[in-house]
């Protein structure tokens, strides 16, 4: 699934199985973008002070987990096309409430980029990905 980074702003990697009350617990809002079905966990992201992810750029994403108690441990990107990752390893905060902030990502070149979120919720892993086109 590929998207334009127009359509960057707020998409949704959502998980299937998310309850009701998971749902309601849940600081994701209609408006955040488009959710998918996955694994009980619900994420929504979106780049932190920017519209776009940008080129050759750093910039920071804020990312919502739904439900709060999952947790956001690892953030990656590659280009499979390319066979390459990015040249830095960004870093995650924790901000409370499902939220968290990833800064030190930077995508150099243009192109198909595979965004890899990886959650946990109750110590159960699962893997989100995001093909993002980077114009
Ligand atoms: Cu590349």
């Amino acid at each position: 699934m590929n998207r334009t980074a127009d359509t960057l702003l707020a998409l949704c990697v959502a998980a299937a199985g998310a309850s009701a009350a998971s749902a309601a617990a849940c600081p994701l809002q209609p408006g955040d973008g488009q959710h998918l079905t996955g694994d009980g966990v619900t994420l929504a992201w979106q780049v932190i002070n920017r519209r776009h992810v940008p080129l050759a750029e750093p910039f920071a994403l804020l990312v919502m987990l739904c439900p709060t108690q999952a947790r956001l441990v690892g953030v990656d990107a590659t280009m499979p096309a390319h066979r390459h990752g990015m040249n830095y390893r960004p870093s995650l905060q924790a901000l409370g409430e499902g939220r968290w902030r990833v800064q030190g990502l930077l995508w150099h070149m243009a192109g198909t980029w595979s965004l890899r979120l990886d959650v946990a919720l109750d110590e159960r892993p699962q893997v989100l990905r995001q093909d993002v086109v980077l114009p």
